[in-house]
């Protein structure tokens, strides 16, 4: 099976409403250069929810080949949930995907694997596409070893979730996000298939082989090509690298 690569920015709380703006633009221009083959890989970056309907207004008016979508979603559809994003509101902004499951939204917002699988869901019942996050901290990685804590976490998030409403998962070693030390192509290949392996036993091996398997944690040019090489890593969730244009761009076109 061909899985299309996918390269995404999750910028998380950075960029402001014209920086925004002006990145889509540039990213856009700097791919259509460098003659960027989309069905090479697909691109996509993630915004704040306050920048999302800029982006719809950008890409739909001259027909960007850039994906997006947001950082979060609700569990919930609408109602009395104060702050809350719900899919319904993404999928009227024409967000294809949203990540969900960070191991900021799990560490600093209390999200448990029971809220993240209400969110996968939530995504599903509004036609978004999830980008799920799983990966385990240091003192996990000592105490399980390295696929433990990803495989729990991806098993109990796709508790009653039906497969063929499309699915990418996102291995990031918590150890490895914005701390400038990524994981080896070793590493995230061994993770990255062990994933596939639950992918196929909850799914079956079709759905497995379809699905893609992305690396996050550190990911930057100069070491895109070796994840890329892997044969079940299928791209990247990039943060601090999807900030600049020049970098992003040359993430994006990895070859
Ligand atoms: C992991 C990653 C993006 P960074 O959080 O999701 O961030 O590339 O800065 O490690």
């Amino acid at each position: 099976v061909k899985r299309t690569p996918f390269i995404a920015g999750n910028w998380k709380m950075n960029l402001d409403h014209l920086q925004s703006i002006a990145f889509v633009q540039k990213l856009a221009w700097s791919l259509a250069d460098a003659k960027h083959d989309f069905a090479d890989a697909e691109v996509a970056v993630f915004p704040p929810f306050t920048d999302l309907r800029s982006v719809q207004t950008l890409v739909s008016a001259d027909s960007l080949p850039i994906a997006y979508g947001a950082q979060d979603v609700s569990a919930h559809d609408s109602g009395a949930y104060t702050g809350e994003i719900s899919g319904a509101f993404l999928a009227a902004l024409d967000c294809r995907y949203v990540i969900i499951g960070h191991s900021e939204r799990r560490t600093l917002h209390g999200e448990s694997d029971a809220d993240i699988n209400a969110k996968v869901l939530a995504a599903h019942r509004h036609g978004l596409i999830p980008v799920l996050c799983v990966g385990e901290t240091a003192e996990d990685l000592e105490a399980h070893g390295p696929s433990a804590v990803p495989v729990a976490q991806l098993r109990a998030a796709l508790e009653g979730v039906d497969g063929s409403k499309g699915l990418v998962v996102a291995y990031e070693p918590v150890w490895a996000i914005g701390s400038g030390q990524a994981a080896t192509p070793d590493q995230a290949e061994q993770v990255a298939a062990a994933l596939r392996g639950v992918l196929t036993e909850v799914f079956d091996d079709e759905i497995a082989q379809a699905t893609r398997v992305l690396y996050g944690g550190s990911v930057k040019a100069a070491n895109i090509a070796s994840f890329l090489r892997e044969p079940n890593v299928d791209g990247a969730l990039v943060g601090g690298a999807s900030l600049d244009i020049a970098e992003f761009s040359s993430i994006a076109r990895f070859k």
